[in-house]
């Protein structure tokens, strides 16, 4: 008995899938058919798969071509598969020609002629693509037009710049269109990602909103709850989507690091230390964001979500610029749960440990700087050989990840993104009292 085996995503199983599978098998007298796991897609780059890895399966097993599933997991196993399974044959498409020439030590290796003219990537932007407008003159902005195509279904079609001079941007951003006047632009987009200076949001927000656009806003989404109440219902009533844009939210080791504390892996959390700082060289509101707007937001992001936003008090110390008295050049912040307490420390005039501490009950995480766009962390005990380190690749600090759920979040019509609205609420909340003046003690600067 000839054994043929195969790999691949299989999503939304089309005809050049079935013509490669139906190939395959006639390599063969038995057909072993390796779907890839939903985890290691993402490792490898594959971030726009839109079915689960049970629909996958589900679809390849309705064909009735394969004689055996099994599921691909690891960078390596198909090695591992084809020792234990006694392949004679493995199989891929054309596309992939050369990659799995080192295959040939332990089996035959063949390539099929890919099938021209369809493809997943096609299928998913085909639905639904989402005309994307990028609101604001940091540099930045170029870093994220650029991930943003790696978003399949998701297009940034107009850039909209608060400097006359927008000649200079258009080459920076190719052929979109450049402009500096917000009403025309937003007449461009389906949705817009808003990176410009905290004062502006609300503004911006509710022009969007009333216009029906979907919105992704660097947080904090606005400077008053009030404010906030209102923009999160003009998104309700409009049917549209109001995100909270912080990157972290959407890194793989992040999110597994909060699914690990979830499940108990340090036993009771008692304390959480944040730090955020980059030193800049303006200490003017006037001239870009301050500590607590800049940094604020992200550092107290894992607080409120592992403590939660029900802290009994909250203690503000404040570092102010001789130049302006709404530029804190370094805030800690510290919170007081029942069972728990944070502290929370965010700079751009002073230079710190940009680390995480999470302490339990039964040991304790430890996420070194830039704990903000890690792709690394260590589960620590009070017995080091228990000690347990994990890597999840982070491809462009987060960017993309974040577009795919904003995106998919407009396509399902679900406000399901990563930041709630009572954290998001929280954030502002926090920096109203800032902006107040409610801070309970000065250092001077
Ligand atoms: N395929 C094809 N024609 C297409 C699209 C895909 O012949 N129009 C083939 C691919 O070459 C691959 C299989 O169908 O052999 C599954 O394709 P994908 O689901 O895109 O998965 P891919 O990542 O290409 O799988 O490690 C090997 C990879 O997992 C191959």
């Amino acid at each position: 008995m000839v054994k043929v085996i195969t790999y691949g995503t299989f999503d939304l199983l089309h005809y050049g899938h079935i013509r490669l599978l139906e190939r395959a098998k006639a390599l063969g007298d038995y057909l072993i058919v390796g779907i890839t796991s939903d985890d290691f897609d993402r490792k490898r780059g594959k971030i726009n798969v839109k079915q689960s890895l049970m629909e996958r399966i589900e679809a390849v097993r309705e064909l009735g071509i394969a004689d055996e599933i099994i599921i691909e997991e690891y960078e390596g196993q198909k090695i591992d598969d084809i020792k234990r399974l006694n392949i004679d044959i493995f199989t891929v498409g054309s596309d992939w020609v050369g990659k799995f020439d080192y295959l040939g030590e332990y089996c035959e290796v063949r390539y099929l002629e890919r099938t021209e003219g369809v493809s997943s990537s096609d299928i998913r932007s085909g639905q639904n693509r989402i005309r994307l407008g990028i609101v604001g003159d940091d540099p930045y902005l170029v870093k994220f037009y650029h991930e943003s195509k790696f978003v399949n279904g998701l297009d940034v079609t107009a850039l909209c710049v608060s400097d006359e001079d927008t000649e200079d941007k258009k080459n920076l951003f190719d052929s979109i269109s450049v402009t500096n006047d917000y009403d025309s632009f937003l007449d461009l987009v389906d949705a817009v990602y808003i990176h410009s200076f905290p004062q502006l949001h609300y503004e911006l927000i509710r022009k969007a909103l009333d216009k029906k656009k979907h919105v992704m806003c660097e947080a904090p989404v606005t400077l008053n709850i009030a404010q906030y109440d209102e923009l999160l219902n003009a998104a309700k009533e409009s049917g549209c989507i109001l995100m909270d844009s912080i990157r972290t939210a959407y890194s793989t080791a992040y999110e597994r690091l909060l699914l690990l504390l979830k499940g108990g892996a340090i036993g009771k959390v008692k304390a959480i230390e944040v730090t955020c700082t980059s030193l800049k060289d303006t200490h003017s509101t006037a001239k870009g964001w301050n500590s607590i707007c800049a940094w604020g937001p992200n550092a107290m992001l894992p607080v409120f979500q592992i403590l939660g936003t029900d802290y009994q008090e909250k203690n503000m110390t404040c570092s102010i610029s001789d130049e302006d008295e709404f530029y804190d050049l370094f805030t800690k912040i510290d919170f007081f749960y029942i069972k728990a307490v944070a502290s929370v420390k965010v700079g751009q005039g002073v230079k710190s440990e940009g680390e995480m501490i999470i302490s339990g009950t039964e040991g304790y995480v430890y996420v070194p700087s830039p704990w903000w766009k890690t792709d690394y962390f260590e589960v620590r005990y009070e017995n080091p050989e228990n000690n347990k380190r994990y890597f999840y690749q982070l491809d462009g600090e987060g960017i993309r990840y974040e577009l795919v759920s904003f995106r998919n979040q407009i396509v399902n019509n679900k406000a399901v993104g990563e930041i709630s609205p009572a954290i998001s609420k929280q954030f502002v909340a926090v920096i109203q009292d800032f902006y107040d003046k409610k801070i309970q003690h000065y250092i001077v600067s």
